[in-house]
């Protein structure tokens, strides 16, 4: 298959705060891929409100999500940029794979642990089913590649085993259809780079999130350039100056989480920004850091504070790119309805 054939989908939920490890997980490869790849890139609001939202602060957050995806250099003319609800199919496929997912993989969903905490019983069901319906958003546009942090990884496994058995279970129904031995392709995941999981700036165990109380523990991407350097310069570090070599990181994971950001944002390597800093003072190192943090994100946070300004022009942008995915998803929906046995 070449590249022109493959097609990328993604998703980023809109659930506030969007920060520098989705930016650099998830937005940046985005912005890659759309050089090489079709891409539908979709603001993920089913999977927002398997934890409660307030509906006002929800439609911000859609328009926040789809502002950054444009801010940071996705085309949605040449691309496909929507909001998920907009698009029925996504729940009804979902229901699908819910009937071809097995209880015990959702049990292993170690996201669903996190989240669920210690009040698993109180928690919604859609938050355990949440999986299923990340299966059904990208095999609904017969995905081939799907750019994610490393936190998705499970997440993207399951996908593959779903794809998979639904391929097997209906092997005969699919065959006499004619659509040949595989009708969902196995999505390849795209984890890479040096900050596919960019931890907090106050405690390098956590990964950073939108989640976190701590606002001192994530760069949003509507931080102000004063607020980025204050971040950094109280982000937490280590009394030891930087190592030379990317071996002397090890145990110490706030110098590896910067030096990861350093090299993401710069386009290099750990070992490049090492080659450069090593031996130098976190003081110096987190200077030399604001500067390349405040080039990189300022033009991303002014480009999205205008589009926001102008709720209409996003909105007109979503239903545009719903419209397009439409076509993809009910064309995809009718064939998975007559694999199964629907009457239509
Ligand atoms: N810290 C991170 N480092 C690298 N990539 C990350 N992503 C999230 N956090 C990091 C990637 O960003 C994309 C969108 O994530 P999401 O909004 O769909 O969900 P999430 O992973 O649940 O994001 P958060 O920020 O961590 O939110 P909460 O606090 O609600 O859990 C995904 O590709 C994700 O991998």
């Amino acid at each position: 298959m070449n590249q022109s054939e493959q097609r990328v989908f993604s998703g980023v939920q809109p659930t506030g705060n969007l920060h520098l490890g989705n930016y650099l997980g998830a937005i940046v490869k985005f912005v890659e891929l759309q050089e090489t790849h079709n891409c539908i890139y979709c603001v993920v609001d089913l999977h927002a409100i398997t934890v409660p939202q307030k509906p006002e602060e929800l439609r911000s957050s859609i328009r926040e999500v789809a502002a950054a995806f444009i801010g940071a250099g996705v085309d949605p003319c040449k691309h496909i940029v929507f909001n998920q609800s907009q698009v029925a199919e996504h729940a009804e496929l979902g229901w699908v794979l819910n009937c071809v997912a097995r209880i015990g993989w959702l049990n292993r969903m170690t996201q669903f642990k996190e989240k669920a905490g210690k009040d698993r019983e109180n928690a919604s069901v859609g938050l355990y089913t949440y999986p299923t319906l990340m299966a059904a958003d990208i095999l609904l546009y017969k995905a081939t590649h799907v750019p994610v942090g490393d936190d998705q990884k499970q997440h993207l496994e399951l996908a593959r085993d779903v794809a998979q058995k639904f391929n097997n279970d209906f092997a005969q129904s699919i065959a006499a259809l004619g659509y040949g031995e595989v009708f969902f392709p196995q999505p390849e995941p795209l984890i890479q780079g040096p900050a596919t999981r960019v931890m907090s700036l106050r405690d390098g165990a956590k990964k950073m999130s939108k989640s976190d109380p701590s606002d001192y523990s994530r760069i949003n991407l509507t931080d102000t350039p004063e607020a980025i350097a204050q971040k950094v310069r109280k982000a937490k570090t280590d009394p030891e100056p930087l190592p030379s070599e990317v071996d002397g990181l090890s145990g110490r994971a706030e110098a590896d989480n910067l030096v990861g950001i350093y090299a993401a944002l710069s386009g290099s390597t750990k070992p490049d920004v090492l080659r450069d800093f090593g031996g130098s003072t976190f003081s110096r190192f987190k200077e030399a850091l604001v500067q390349l943090a405040v080039a990189r994100l300022t033009p991303v946070s002014s480009e999205m504070r205008r589009l926001q300004a102008d709720p209409g022009y996003l909105d007109q942008v979503l239903r545009d790119g719903a419209s397009r995915a439409r076509a993809i998803a009910a064309e995809n929906m009718v064939a998975v309805k007559d694999v199964v046995g629907f009457l239509r």
